[in-house]
Order: C-alpha cells, then sequence, then structure tokens
C-alpha cells in the first residue's frame, strides 16, 4: 500500500497552493477586535494559530479533521476483533484528512514497532533517574535526549533547503511516535519496580506493544482502552499549552524531540495534563474520608470543602468547552461497556451529578461539566494500573500525535518563527489613556 511518507508527498503541493489562495482572498480580512481583558486574561479566545489536525467547538467538542468522537470510533480501522479505533488510523487522519485502510494502518503499526528501539544512552539516562523524579520530568528528559539522533538537527546542519524540512522532520516524529512506548514501559518499571521490559512485537499494534511494556499485554480490554484513550487525548486543536507550546518551540526550527520535550513540560501542569493524577488523588482522598459509598450530601459537602480551601475541582471547567467533553463521554461509555459496577466508576458518575450543580452555584467556573481527565484513571485503576502518578505520561504518549502532526505540516508550509507583540501594563495604560 501507500505508504503515509508517499501520500504526504502527494497532498503538500495542494497544500500550499491551498493556503496561498486562501491568503490571497481573506488574507487582509479580520478575525474582530483583541481588547485588553484578553491580553491580560491568558488569549482566551483570540484566534491566533493555524492547526490543522482539529478544531474545537465549546458546545460540542472535539472534531478531528472534521471527524466526531464517535465518527472516528465508526470509521477508522480496528484491530481484529477489537472495537475501538486503532490510534494509527487516527495518526494518518490527522496527517492527511483521509482514513487510512487496514493495510495502510497495519504498515504504520509495523513501521512504528520497527523504529521503536531506544539509544542505550537514553535507556541508561532513564535508568540514572530517582524513583522519586515525577515520571513526567524523566519523560521530558528522554524525550529532549532523542535530539541526539535528529534527523532535522543534523539535515539543517548539512544546509538543507528550506522546501525540503518536511521529509527529516516527517522522519523525526515517526521516530518520536514510535519511541514512546519504550520510553513510557522503562519509566513505568523503573520507578514502579514492575520488573524487566519485553522486546517490541512487530506483529502486533501500537497499543498492545505499549499495553506489553507496562505489563498488561495480557488484558485485552486494557488493550482496547488504551486504543481508545491515544485517540481521544492525541489532539485538542493548537491553543491548549502543550500543543501550542510544541508548535512555538518547532517554529524556531527546534527539531520535533525538543519541541514535544517542551510540549511534556507544559503538559505536566495541573491545570493541563497533570489533571487526570490530581482527580484520582482527589477521589482517593474523598473514599478515605466518607468511604466506599458516600451520600450525595457528603459528595457535595466534599466539593464545597474543596473550593472553600481555595483549590480547584480537578477534572471540571474548561478553557473552551462550555458542555461535558465529548472524551469524557466516549470513556464513560467505554466503562458502561466494561465495568458498570466499578464502585470508583460509580463515584465518578456520583459527582457527574453533583459537581457540575455546586460549581455553578459558586459562581465562578465559565464551564462548570467535566473534561477529559476526570475519567481517565478510574479506568487505568480498574485493570490495575493504580500508579497515579503515571497517567499523564500516558496523556503524554497521545499528545504526540496531534503535535507531531502539525510540526510535519508546519514545516510543509514553511511556517515561520512565532513571535507574537507583548506589552506592558505601563504601555496599555497610555496606549488607551485618551481612548
Ligand atoms: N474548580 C474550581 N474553580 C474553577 C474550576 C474548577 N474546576 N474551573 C474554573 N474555576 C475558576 C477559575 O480558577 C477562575 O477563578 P479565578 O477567577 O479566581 O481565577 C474562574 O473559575 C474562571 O475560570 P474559567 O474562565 O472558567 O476557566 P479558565 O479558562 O481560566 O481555566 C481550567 C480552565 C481547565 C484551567 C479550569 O477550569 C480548571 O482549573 N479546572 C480544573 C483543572 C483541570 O481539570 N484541568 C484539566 C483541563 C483539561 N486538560 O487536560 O488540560
Ligand atoms: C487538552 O486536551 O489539551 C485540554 O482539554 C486543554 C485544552 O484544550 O485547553
Amino acid at each position: 500500500p501507500q505508504t503515509l511518507k508517499e501520500r504526504l508527498a502527494e497532498l503538500i503541493p495542494k497544500e500550499i497552493d491551498n493556503v496561498k489562495a486562501i491568503r490571497a482572498e481573506h488574507g487582509k480580512k479580520a478575525f474582530g477586535q483583541v481588547t485588553v481583558d484578553q491580553v491580560y486574561g491568558g488569549m482566551r479566545g483570540l484566534p491566533a494559530l493555524l492547526w490543522d489536525g482539529s478544531v474545537l467547538d465549546a458546545e460540542e467538542g472535539i472534531r478531528f479533521r472534521g471527524k466526531t468522537i464517535p465518527e472516528c470510533q465508526a470509521e477508522l480501522p480496528k484491530a481484529p476483533g477489537g472495537s475501538e479505533p486503532l490510534p494509527e488510523g487516527l495518526f494518518w487522519l490527522l496527517v492527511t484528512g483521509e482514513v487510512p485502510t487496514d493495510a495502510q494502518v497495519k504498515a504504520l503499526s509495523q513501521e512504528w514497532a520497527h523504529r521503536a528501539a531506544l539509544p542505550e544512552f537514553v535507556e541508561e539516562i532513564i535508568d540514572r533517574c530517582p524513583p522519586s523524579l515525577h515520571p513526567m520530568s524523566q519523560f521530558s528528559i528522554a524525550v529532549t535526549a532523542l535530539n541526539h539522533e535528529s534527523a532535522f538537527a543534523k539535515a539543517y546542519q548539512e544546509g538543507i533547503s528550506k522546501k525540503d524540512y518536511w521529509g527529516p522532520v516527517f522522519e523525526d516524529c515517526m521516530d518520536l511516535i514510535a519511541k514512546l512506548p519504550n520510553i513510557a514501559g522503562r519509566i513505568y518499571r523503573n520507578v514502579f519496580g514492575s520488573g524487566k521490559l519485553p522486546a517490541i512485537d512487530t506483529s502486533k499494534d501500537y497499543s498492545y506493544n505499549l499495553a506489553n511494556l507496562l505489563g498488561f499485554g495480557d488484558k485485552e480490554a486494557f488493550v482496547e482502552l488504551l486504543r481508545l484513550y491515544i485517540t481521544i487525548h492525541s489532539d485538542h486543536e493548537g491553543g491548549n499549552v502543550s500543543a501550542h507550546t510544541g508548535k512555538l518551540v518547532g517554529s524556531a526550527l527546534s527539531d520535533p524531540f525538543l519541541a514535544f520535550g517542551a510540549s511534556l513540560n507544559g503538559l505536566a501542569g495541573p491545570l493541563h495534563g497533570l489533571a487526570n493524577q490530581e482527580v484520582l488523588l482527589w477521589l482517593m482522598k474523598m473514599k478515605s474520608k466518607l468511604g466506599d459509598a458516600p451520600t450525595d450530601e457528603a459528595v457535595r459537602g466534599y466539593i464545597w470543602d474543596t473550593l472553600n480551601g481555595g483549590q480547584v475541582v480537578p477534572g471540571y471547567g474548561h478553557a473552551v468547552l462550555r458542555k461535558t467533553d465529548p472524551r469524557y463521554t466516549a470513556q464513560r461509555e467505554f466503562a458502561l461497556k466494561h465495568l458498570p459496577n466499578d464502585s470508583l466508576f460509580k463515584l465518578v458518575g456520583q459527582i457527574y451529578n453533583i459537581a457540575p450543580e455546586v460549581l455553578l452555584e459558586a459562581g465562578k467556573a465559565k464551564n462548570p461539566w467535566p473534561n477529559v481527565d476526570a475519567h481517565s484513571g478510574v479506568l487505568l485503576t480498574y485493570y490495575g494500573l493504580t500508579q497515579m502518578q503515571f497517567y499523564t505520561v500516558l496523556f503524554g504518549v497521545s499528545r504526540a500525535f496531534g503535535v507531531a502532526a502539525q510540526l510535519i505540516w508546519d514545516r510543509a508550509l514553511g511556517a515561520p518563527l512565532e513571535r507574537p507583540k507583548s506589552y506592558s501594563s505601563e504601555a496599555i495604560k497610555k496606549m488607551f489613556a485618551n481612548k
């Protein structure tokens, strides 16, 4: 079958023409005003970035190249006997805008398996990290160190022409994604002491191999969970902290390992990807305080205590979404199918019935509904992956898919260095003094 790189080579000239035409027709049109509040307010709603893989609607949630999560679940290739989409297919979709064939997805699984080995020095770096160093820091260190092998950094030093940048960036992105299971598995086994890392099985798909490296290869339902997990966490348009950081750092022509290492450092923050760890911690504290089957009143009181303590309710709220995150719903449906009677899942469902009310009554959060992180840890815990400090690493493995797809396109389209304008408060005061 045609490879992803071959298909990309056909699509790039067409997309360059498409962008030229858009700019010729619309280039001087305005999205609207930029207010001083937006500059102080974390740039909410400010149109500032091009991002092709996905667009987020505040009410409806994410669409990957125009497709909702249920559409991806229906249309993307599956493993034999499986019912969740293979992330390989999602990556193809993110990069090309097209649904691949089963054969193309199979070829991608094999290609990633063949690229999966880590340089020995990267293994040593991971092995030397103290187990007390957070898995996300270890992850970022290891990904950054892969820059030693970067095809793009080497080609740049050798004077590659700008029009050819995308080729070695594509190679680096494929290597990056392919090597993440070995990095994640090694960190997991080192930190949580669960034995020797098995070899990659080149006949199996990416999610199976990741599950196997973590010690869960024999649990088919866990492998299915990872297929769904990696698919839905991959991309959330361009403005979220990890995606934007990767794009920004990539715009300096830092190679994909440096760019994605930076993404991971953003994902490691508690308001972003680390929220999946925070949710589990919060649930465990709730259980130890209120017992296994608390009353609605007790749960409501616990949520109020969280807010009154000046803390956020983890897993709730969103900078863009104004309805329940469809990634939450997809995980809830998975739970209803595979673990309907699990007590922690029931607690998550109970909180879903109570927390939005409380957040609305408290009156601050613009979105009282749950986001992706409110659900993921409960599913992982059910299958025995109980080490919550590891959860954001899995989010990171997935986010590489979205960041990599855009890095390839940014270099193919000759995206410029990002350099927005900033102002001091003094300058803002002067600028608007008499207006
Ligand atoms: N619990 C308590 N307060 C909240 C929450 C929440 N879940 N969500 C928002 N608020 C507060 C927020 O802190 C802010 O307070 P203040 O005016 O004192 O600064 C106020 O409500 C208005 O914030 P919003 O405009 O609604 O939210 P914003 O766009 O600034 O932030 C989040 C979005 C996601 C950072 C925020 O909702 C939050 O902190 N949620 C909890 C952490 C979380 O689940 N993060 C994961 C997001 C998804 N991901 O994976 O990245
Ligand atoms: C994400 O997946 O990146 C989060 O939902 C945060 C965001 O979109 O801002």
